[in-house]
């Protein structure tokens, strides 16, 4: 399962957002650095496909494509004690991804002293500072790495990698600013850079805020053009979740907040990833599958099962639109939607999928 971390300055609302995705009960408080040993949940991927696809199929079950969520502590203000502790650090290395929490909230009952309340602000500090402790050891490695190389040509392209990377993020800009080789990012893979993952950047608005889609375009010129922005009121988002589906939907409808924005967060999150969905259907369960973009059939099949992996031999796939549309599986197959695909066929989002194979 893929791991997300969310971070932020303190008191942004970060353990909020957790508690609103993961459905959990981890403590929040109105005081900063609340949060001294991260929170950890996993959060399901909202699909409303499938919840339709499980419908006309009748499945008794259904299982949601999951992400797991590590809520951190807060990171400490930038210049404030000079960088970002050993600790924190790595655990932010272990991070596939990052949810980055800006606060633009005012409630005066909740201290904004380590953060402000201006996400460009908060967006162009984390950057540097994140591009900072990577640059710190890409420089460290570099002169090691030439080294080795000239005693050990094979390692020249690293050292070479690792130079030019280091050079880049002097500059304060983050590694996924640009374009980086296969070969590039392998000889990156040691030094499990920070800013290679991709980031969601989550602004929390007041519940009233207008000007949002302003804040959301200034911290997107702020930022990495690949990063996403989002803007939401933790707060409301976190409330709806603890309500049940009709009762969300009438609060939500009643603020104008259509589904409310969990539903984009995480999805722009598991896109980032480079990750997509495939679905198995069936009278007993609905089931989201994750595996990587580009993934091919019999990788996806091995998702389910290694023998499928294994002995695959050929698979019947329809996009889960047409399966909705033509009122099941079954139908879709009399209606001629479902197509057999060999073991080079690369799978695409939303794909429906009967594995056929022998062991
Ligand atoms: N008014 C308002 N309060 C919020 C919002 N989001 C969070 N809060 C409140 O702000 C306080 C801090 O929220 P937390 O979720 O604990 O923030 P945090 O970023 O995890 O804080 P640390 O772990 O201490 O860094 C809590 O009292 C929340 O109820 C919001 O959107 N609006
Ligand atoms: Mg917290």
């Amino acid at each position: 399962m893929a791991r997300l971390g969310i971070v932020g300055l303190p008191n942004t609302g970060k353990t909020t957002l957790f508690n609103a995705l993961t459905g959990l009960n981890a403590p929040t408080a109105p005081h900063p650095f609340s949060t001294t040993e991260p929170n950890v949940g996993v959060a399901k991927v909202p699909d409303p496909r499938l919840e339709e696809a499980a419908r006309v199929e009748g499945s008794k079950k259904v299982v949601h494509a999951t992400l797991e969520l590590l809520d951190l502590p807060a990171m400490a203000k930038p210049g404030h004690g000079g960088g970002l502790a050993g600790a924190y650090l790595g655990r932010l290395r272990e991070m596939e991804a990052l949810v980055v929490v800006l606060r633009a909230f005012t409630d005066p009952a909740v201290p904004a002293d380590e953060s402000g309340t201006d996400p460009v602000d908060q967006a162009e500090e984390l950057t540097l500072e994140l591009a900072a402790a990577d640059h710190e050891v890409f420089s460290r490695r570099a002169p090691r790495i030439a080294k080795e190389a000239t005693a050990d040509p094979a390692k020249r392209p690293a050292a070479e990698a690792i130079a030019e990377a280091a050079e880049w993020l002097a500059g304060g800009s983050p590694l996924r600013d640009r374009e980086w080789g296969d070969a590039e990012r392998a000889a990156f893979r040691d030094l499990a850079p920070i800013t290679l993952a991709p980031v969601v950047w989550v602004v929390n608005v007041d519940e009233e805020t207008v000007g949002a889609e302003e804040m959301v375009a200034a911290v997107a010129e702020a930022v990495s053009p690949a990063d996403t922005v989002v803007a939401l009121s933790v707060k409301i988002e976190e409330e709806g979740a603890r309500l049940t589906p009709e009762e969300r939907a009438e609060l939500f409808e009643a603020m104008g907040l259509g589904e409310g924005a969990l539903t984009t967060v995480v999805r722009a999150a598991y896109e980032a990833l480079g990750l997509l969905t495939f679905y198995t259907l069936g009278p007993k369960e609905a089931h989201a599958w994750t595996v990587r973009r580009g993934a091919t059939a019999p990788e996806a099949a091995g998702k389910i099962h290694s023998d499928m992996e294994r002995g695959f031999i050929r698979a019947e796939i329809a996009p889960i639109a047409d399966v909705v549309d033509a009122g099941g599986w079954d139908a879709a197959k009399r209606a001629n939607r479902v197509r057999v695909e060999g073991r080079d066929y690369v799978m695409a989002e939303g794909d429906v999928m009967v594995v056929r194979f022998s062991v």
